[in-house]
């Protein structure tokens, strides 16, 4: 039996089901849970479970969005999507505990294998989809439920925001046939576009017309912006202010890396970026303990990264 189809038959089961994203969920952690909970609620209680809260630009999409910040222990069966790696969802422990109790986990992730492939009960992985929601759309598609638009628009949100709106490399034939069949299958591709362009407030542009200005590219060919909390603070603005300026970085011409500093609670959040062909960003990112792509990875450099000590974020 393929992974797709004993997760297919585990999940048309059971009674009660826990979705989990990564902490700080992007728009295909969201797409692919919201998708799965809107497909099969109809015969089963779902629950979303995030660490973190929602960005507003994913509800401003898809509407009100349901999350939970703790992990109930009485679920059938756990999902984790979006995720290699246990520490990035945020609730290490009780999913360690669960599955010491012999509950069911299902994994659906397209990153590189990471030790939630061992913890799984059944992993659905696919390393050259460039989306888990183009898994999570033939895992729903496998199991005969109807892909209604509230179900094609979360997908599609998937696949749209992990291409960067279909500009990376990761953008395959196989990647527009999906995307192509959730249009068809309703899919508000305009919805979900004009969302990411409507979210430009002042805040932002001050943020990010200071940030700018600031830049610098070292040897390297690297492109260096360094996001502190004087800078949000003295902006009016927040940390979901940040999103998209890596991507915007990235465009530099002289550089080959975009990375974006972040001051945190816990150390310095780099995110990084690239379109340049040779580059492997998911190699470098899991060298400073973090992880990703090819073409977009990020990390938390603590003082113990700098000293050789690697803490993972
Ligand atoms: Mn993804």
């Amino acid at each position: 039996m393929s992974p797709a189809e004993s997760a297919s038959t585990i999940l048309r089961t059971a009674a009660s089901i826990c979705v989990i994203v990564h902490h700080r969920p992007d728009g295909d952690a969201i797409g692919s849970a919201v998708a799965l909970q809107r497909a099969l609620s109809k015969h089963s209680q779902v629950e979303i479970i995030s660490s973190s809260t929602v960005p507003s630009v994913f509800t401003s999409i898809l509407g009100p969005i349901e999350t939970r910040p703790l992990l109930p222990t009485t679920a059938d069966v756990y999902v984790i999507v979006d995720c290699a790696e246990l520490h990035r969802t945020g609730f290490s422990k009780q999913i360690e505990r669960l599955r010491k109790n012999k509950k069911t986990l299902i994994v659906i992730d397209h990153h590189n294998s990471g030790d939630l492939e061992r913890l799984a009960t059944t992993h659905i992985s696919n390393r050259s989809a460039a989306a888990t929601s183009e898994l999570v759309f033939s895992l729903l598609t496998e199991m005969r439920i109807p892909i209604t638009p509230d179900i094609a628009t979360p997908l599609l949100l998937g696949v749209y925001t992990d291409t960067g709106g279909f500009h990376h490399q990761t953008t395959s034939a196989a990647t527009l046939k999906t995307a192509s069949q959730l249009v068809r299958l309703g899919g508000e591709l305009n919805k979900i576009s004009q969302g990411f362009c409507r979210e430009l407030s002042r805040a932002k542009q001050r943020l990010w017309g200071r940030i700018l200005s600031e830049i610098s590219i070292n040897k390297f060919g690297i492109v260096v912006a360094q996001v502190k909390s004087s800078h949000l603070k003295e902006a009016e603005s927040t940390v979901d202010d940040i999103a998209g300026l890596a991507n915007l970085l990235a465009l530099t011409l002289e550089a080959k890396v975009a990375l974006v500093l972040v001051e945190t609670e816990n150390g310095w959040r780099g995110i990084l970026r690239s379109r340049h062909p040779a580059i492997n960003l998911g190699r470098l990112a899991r060298l400073l303990g973090g992880s990703g792509h090819k073409k977009a990875a990020g990390f938390l450099a603590t003082n113990d990264v700098f000293s050789g000590k690697i803490k993972r974020s």
